[in-house]
């Protein structure tokens, strides 16, 4: 297969010249749709151009579960390899600008050249993520029983020492928050004093926080289980407000959307953090069971639409300190990392026109008059359109692909990376 490659300009304009008639034709009907309820398309489209997903470094590569992984054909060997696919993603998408490291998946020795690198590729860094759930080869200190609430005072300074190298590398790249997910927990009720491992927690974020520039943002992220099976120290959105709360200003609630039990009201605590002016951003995916890390909006797009809505009320209202920051996390275990991460991308754009078109006036009126029926209606209807014209036009007009998917495999990238990096074959267990 003949490789013509994605991210070029003139490759993508080709391959949108097909499908340029029938998008404005039916972007043209959707206009018209939208008008007849005060609805003017373009600021639609432009807020939707406008909008960023920051992609996981972690998610370019093929996931796997804890019973087996099943490697993709060239798959990025390093983190250097991992910002050619990601520039991919953006090329064809417009909107994917930045990625989110994860160390020391992707530690190098030379941060500067690494940011250079981006730049080359219209990359740049958003939210480092540290990794205090995984030992190191050499590691002085396990952290099979925890690490910033571990019972062992050298354990936790081993814990914040790795958080703090994050900060710095983080500085070196240009990003402005560190986000901490700590697997810290206990499998059987006795094996930890709950309260205490909270306090051990708030004792080493307390000296992350120390560390953070004065323009960074410190994300904590709850999460309801796994690895432990009884109990996690910052375990659901009250524990991890708490913490954001007691630690300053500068540390906000990361929001994973699989990091909850099955039927939780997620909308309902993005509008609390919201109201507590802790909303740091989101992880965002899809689950039907556990933290199956599953594409955005795969599975269940109506609660995706119904927390965009929040998102939508916080910014109409000009709600203070609002400022989310937009990431996937997402682990691609049968697909091509590259079309899910687009296609979940999208899925993020389409939440939000849905929820941007909403007719916010009526659906107020109907609230007030406690019109159920009718309020339910209205929201819904934002949903229930297709928005997919929108989605095209913003790409078209920032020189991405009107069909992002299609303009990939025609490309023969997968094939043409296949060739140059010779496949790991490591089909151990673990996500990636
Ligand atoms: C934990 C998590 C966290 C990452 C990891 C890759 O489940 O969501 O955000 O560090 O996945
Ligand atoms: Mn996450």
């Amino acid at each position: 297969m003949a490789f013509a490659d994605p991210r070029d300009a003139n490759n993508i304009a080709a391959a949108n010249e097909p499908h340029a008639a029938t998008l404005s034709a039916d972007y043209a009907h959707l206009g018209d749709q939208l008008a007849r309820a005060g609805v003017k398309i373009d600021e639609i489209t432009r807020a939707i151009a406008d909008f960023k997903v920051a992609i996981p470094s972690w998610g370019v590569g093929t996931g796997g579960t804890r019973f087996g992984r099943f490697p993709g054909v060239g798959e990025p060997r390093n983190v250097f390899e991992k910002l050619e696919d990601c520039a991919v993603i953006h090329k064809l998408t417009g909107a994917t600008p930045t990625v989110s490291l994860h160390i020391p998946w992707d530690a190098t020795p030379d941060y500067k050249e690494l940011r250079e690198r981006g730049a080359n590729l219209g990359l740049g860094f958003d939210a480092m993520n540290s990794n205090t759930f995984q030992d190191q080869a050499g590691q002085k200190h396990s952290y099979k029983f925890g690490s910033l609430s571990h019972t062992d005072a050298a354990t936790r300074a081993q814990a914040v020492a790795h958080n703090i190298d994050c900060i710095e590398a983080g500085i070196q790249l240009g990003s402005k928050a560190l986000t901490v997910w700590v697997g810290d927990g206990a499998n059987f009720p006795g094996q930890s004093h709950l309260g205490r491992a909270f306090e051990r927690y708030l004792e080493s974020q307390r000296q992350i926080y120390a560390a953070l520039p004065d323009d960074w943002r410190l994300f904590l992220e709850h999460k309801m289980y796994e690895p432990s099976f009884y109990a996690t120290v910052i375990q659901d959105w009250g524990s991890s407000l708490m913490a954001a709360k007691e630690l300053g200003p500068k540390a906000f609630c990361l929001v994973d959307l699989g990091h909850h039990a099955p039927n939780v009201n997620i909308e309902m605590i993005v509008a609390r953090l919201v109201h507590a002016q802790r909303l740091g951003g989101f992880h965002f995916n899809d689950s039907k069971y556990g933290d199956d890390d599953l594409d955005a909006g795969s599975i269940e797009p109506f609660r995706l639409f119904l927390v965009f809505n929040e998102l939508v009320e916080a910014e109409l209202a000009h709600a203070p300190n609002f400022d989310p920051a937009h990431m996937l996390d997402q682990s691609h275990n049968v697909t091509d990392p590259i079309e899910s991460l687009m296609t979940s991308a999208i899925e993020l754009q389409r939440a939000y026109a849905q929820a941007l078109i909403v007719d916010r006036l009526k659906l107020h009126e109907y609230r007030m008059a406690n019109d159920v029926l009718m309020a339910a209606q209205t929201l819904k209807r934002g949903f229930t359109t297709d928005v997919s014209p929108i989605l095209a036009q913003a790409r078209a007009r920032k020189g991405a692909a009107i069909d992002p998917v299609g303009a990939y495999r025609a490309s023969g990238y997968r094939q043409k990376v296949g060739m140059d990096r010779p496949g790991k074959q490591n089909l151990g267990g673990g996500i990636i």
